[in-house]
């Protein structure tokens, strides 16, 4: 029988990449985000690949939609195998002290609440339908380091470092397996929503190296995810071989 996985922020990057990749392994996805339109057309890709999906509409930060969403699922998509916690942003990239606290919010809610309130509906139905699933979570190098000006994202990706420890312990009773893959610099529509749309802003920060991108994110989900049952891979960090910490990069001039 074909495992089911559910992945946020399946509309860009990483997790659009990864529900790519889920479902040329065979995954039935049931694939979350915010644009309408996006989760409609990547859900008729993946169907023309025999791939079963649900689509569904929500934001992460909005406590009563994740539950209206994930506690009232058709009967065929209440057992999920696999959750992976991807939906997360930076908003802004300013000194503490000249600091936003809309963009604070933003990333506080969907980073660290919109987290837990995922996980905390999805655990249920692990445990209600005992299904010794998995939960990865996508951290940061952000969560391992500290950069100047990435102060409130590092701190959010820093609580994502300490959940997916605590979950690990927490659901080990339950046989839930709990991984944390914490890229580096990758090329998705991060800065541009970073930057609040300058296009031109988001560009440079790639610039001069080569970054990782989804799929390569994507690839370091599918070897967690298809371990033998006896295996978990806890914590993995993936960066592009041209960066060696949050703000040492190995840069051409253009
Ligand atoms: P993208 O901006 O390309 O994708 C982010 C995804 O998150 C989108 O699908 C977006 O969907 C979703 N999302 C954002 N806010 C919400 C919300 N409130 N409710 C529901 N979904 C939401 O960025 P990436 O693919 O790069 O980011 C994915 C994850 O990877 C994030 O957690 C990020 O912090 C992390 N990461 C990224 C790195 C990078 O360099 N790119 C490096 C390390 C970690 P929609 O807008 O449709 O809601
Ligand atoms: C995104 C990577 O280095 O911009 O998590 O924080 S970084």
């Amino acid at each position: 029988m074909k495992k089911t996985a559910l992945i946020t922020g399946a509309t860009s990057g990483i997790g659009e990449a990864t529900a790519k990749m889920l479902a040329e392994k065979g995954y039935n996805l049931i694939i979350t985000g915010r644009r309408a339109d996006r989760l409609k057309s990547l859900k008729e890709k993946l169907e023309s690949n025999s791939t079963h999906v649900l689509e569904l509409c929500f934001d992460v930060r909005n406590e009563t939609e994740v539950k209206e969403n994930l506690s009232n699922l058709p009967d065929n998509w209440k057992k999920i195998d696999v959750l992976v916690n991807n939906a997360g942003l930076a908003a802004g990239l300013d000194s503490i002290d000249d600091g936003n606290s809309d963009d604070w919010n933003r990333m506080i809610d969907t980073n660290i609440k919109g987290l837990l309130y995922v996980s905390y509906e999805v655990a249920q139905l692990m445990k209600e339908n005992k299904i010794e699933g998995h939960i990865v979570n996508i951290g940061s190098i952000a969560g391992k380091e500290v950069y100047p000006n990435g102060n409130v994202y590092c701190a959010t990706k820093h609580a994502v470092d300490a959940l997916s420890k605590g979950m690990r312990m927490d659901l080990l009773k339950h046989r839930i397996k709990v991984t944390q893959i914490c890229p580096g610099a990758v090329e998705t529509e991060f800065s541009l929503v970073r930057f609040h749309n300058d296009a031109d802003r988001a560009k440079t920060v790639y610039q001069g190296f080569e970054p990782l991108v989804a799929n390569d994110v994507a690839e370091c989900i599918w070897f967690a995810v298809s371990r033998p049952s006896h295996v978990n891979i806890n914590d993995m960090i993936v960066m592009p071989a041209a960066q060696a910490s949050s703000s040492i990069f190995l840069k051409q001039n253009n």
